[in-house]
């Protein structure tokens, strides 16, 4: 989508601090970081949202789920605990609508979040 913030890092038209990269997965870090770890995974194409992803009949969900795992080992916070999180509409604060996956680590992280 060509004004999809998300598909503009993806086509690196817009910088990121990239930290992992798979064939159809892309993780870079968030600018508004919430945790010592914050980062964001994307599918390389188009989904607004997680149930949109969850339709993808091609395990493309799984790849990402798994790249968000991978991340965490990466940063050193899988040992730890961290929190894979996916704001799902704008009621639950979504508010960039290319489904991604926030990953979050590195200090304690409360329950219930807000
Ligand atoms: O999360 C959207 C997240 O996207 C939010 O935590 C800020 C982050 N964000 C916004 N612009 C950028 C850029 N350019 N790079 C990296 N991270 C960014 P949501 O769940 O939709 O509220």
């Amino acid at each position: 989508m060509s004004d999809c913030l998300f598909c503009k890092i993806v086509a690196k038209e817009i910088p990121a601090e990239i930290v992992y990269e798979t064939g159809r997965a892309l993780a870079f870090r968030d600018t508004n970081p919430q945790a010592p770890t914050h980062v964001l995974v994307v599918p390389k194409s188009h989904y607004t949202d997680a149930a949109a992803l969850a339709a993808a009949d091609d395990g493309l969900a799984d790849e990402v789920l798994k790249t968000a795992h991978e991340v965490a080992v990466l940063d050193g916070v899988a040992e730890g605990g961290y929190r894979i999180v996916l704001n799902t509409g704008s009621g639950a604060g979504q508010t960039v609508f290319h489904v991604h996956a926030h990953v979050l680590g590195g200090r304690n992280l409360t329950w219930p979040p807000g």
